[in-house]
């Protein structure tokens, strides 16, 4: 059983998340699945996105992405992953 930890914790520390920007339609062209709005800020990290047609959907990671700090990351959709969700008030 894993320990209890706070979602502030695990979203600094732990997480490796789909975070629902995708470019499925146009390569390039990245949009929120939510309500496919284009993006008004970026946080990819060094070098990406990098995987081209294929990799259409991004995560924040940085230990399975092979990097010292968080950043966006281009792979793709099959790839298994937890995921998170934005709650409207
Ligand atoms: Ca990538």
């Amino acid at each position: 059983m894993r320990p209890a930890i706070s979602i502030l914790t695990f979203l600094i520390f732990i997480a490796e998340l789909w975070i629902g920007l995708n470019d499925i339609k146009k390569e390039g062209q990245w949009r929120w699945t939510s309500d496919n709005s284009g993006i008004s800020f970026s946080y990819w990290s060094s070098g990406e996105p990098n995987g081209g047609r294929g990799s259409y959907c991004v995560h924040y990671c940085k230990t399975s992405c092979g990097r010292n700090a968080y950043g966006w990351n281009d792979l793709p959709c099959s790839h298994t992953q937890e995921y998170i969700c934005e709650k409207q008030p």
